[in-house]
């Protein structure tokens, strides 16, 4: 069953709008592989208006996954047809014809996600040659094998944060829950632009108004708001305790958040009031963005509207 699921002969509706033909598609290479899913990077023929190959990502499923992912990958793509904003990755076309495995193909991120972009910039310590309202203080750089280089300043920092906000913002007024933000699933494109992006465990919540979700196997517990973890309740407020946690690993260049705390631990402390402590070269005003993030109460707790404005503001005191 599970190699018919992931060959797909079945009955999968074909969107004559979007669908693309896979003898198209070059793939090149695997850029990475979850447990079920596997992306890679290829070169599409004339494929949403662009005249010649583009450089493209396609998400796929691996032999082994089951009915659950392919459902997954198929809402994913029920959802990524109908947005539109710069910091959501894009939807170029998909593959779902019989006879062949079922393909997302979309844009391609130059950099990747945004945790490997973090973690790459933090390997050689920097000269603290930036100054900054918001207090951080280093420009890491790195060259890489290829002619890359690896930087990041705080005002990225803050302008990552600015148009993940952003993005989010978007997603919300399309009544779209994410119940999946975290720097792993944020792309990072040419020009230093966010893409808000995996939307496997997204959900409409006018079909399901604060999702109540059935259990699953991968929970992102250390992302997660106390009321989704003790009552599976998803909200615009739940994505935004995430968007706390998704700023501090922006601070900490892709750190691991509560380390050394088990997970299992992890609900009854937060009920406890506890929270992460302020990283080291976060100003005390973006530690004051996260905490309020992590308001036990979701109504306490700012929209993605009010976090882009906050940002914009800090990006423009800055000089
Ligand atoms: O951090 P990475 O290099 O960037 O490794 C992951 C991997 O695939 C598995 O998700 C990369 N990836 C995913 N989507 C895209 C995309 N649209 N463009 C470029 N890289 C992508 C991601």
């Amino acid at each position: 069953i599970a190699a018919d699921l992931a060959a797909n002969n079945r009955n999968i509706e074909v969107d004559p709008e979007w669908e693309f033909p896979r003898d198209k598609l070059i793939i090149e290479q695997v850029l990475g592989e979850g447990e079920f899913g596997r992306v890679l990077r290829a070169k599409a023929l004339n494929i949403a208006g662009n005249v010649g190959y583009t450089t493209v990502a396609v998400k796929t499923l691996k032999d082994d996954a089951g009915e659950r992912e392919l459902l997954d990958l198929l809402s994913e793509y029920r959802l990524l047809k109908e947005v539109s904003h710069p910091n959501v990755i894009r939807l170029l076309g998909a593959s779902t014809s019989p006879g062949g495995p079922v393909y997302l193909i979309i844009e391609f991120a130059e950099y990747g996600s945004l945790r490997t972009y973090l973690r790459k910039c933090r390997q050689i310590k920097s000269e603290p040659n930036i100054r900054c309202s918001t207090g951080e203080q280093w420009t890491p750089t790195v060259q890489y094998d290829e002619p890359k280089v690896f930087t990041v300043s705080a005002r990225d920092i803050i302008s990552f944060a600015w148009q993940i906000a952003k993005g989010m913002a978007y997603l919300s007024d399309m009544k779209l829950v994410h119940r999946d933000l975290a720097a792993r699933n944020i792309l990072l494109a040419a020009e230093k632009v966010c893409k808000v992006s995996d939307f496997g465990l997204t959900r409409d919540v006018y079909e399901d108004d604060a999702y109540l979700k059935k259990s699953k196997g991968r929970v992102p517990v250390k992302w997660m708001a106390p009321e989704s973890l003790s009552d599976q309740i998803y909200t615009n407020k739940s994505d935004v305790w995430s968007f706390g946690v998704l700023v501090w690993e922006l601070v900490t260049l892709g750190a691991s958040p509560y380390p050394g705390i088990a997970i299992q631990s992890l609900f009854h402390l937060l009920r406890s009031g506890y929270r992460m402590e302020r990283p080291e070269n976060c100003s005390v005003e973006l530690y004051q963005i996260m905490r309020n993030c992590w308001e036990a109460d979701p109504e306490k707790r700012l929209t993605f509207h009010e976090l882009a404005e906050k940002f914009e503001k800090m990006l423009s005191e800055e000089v």
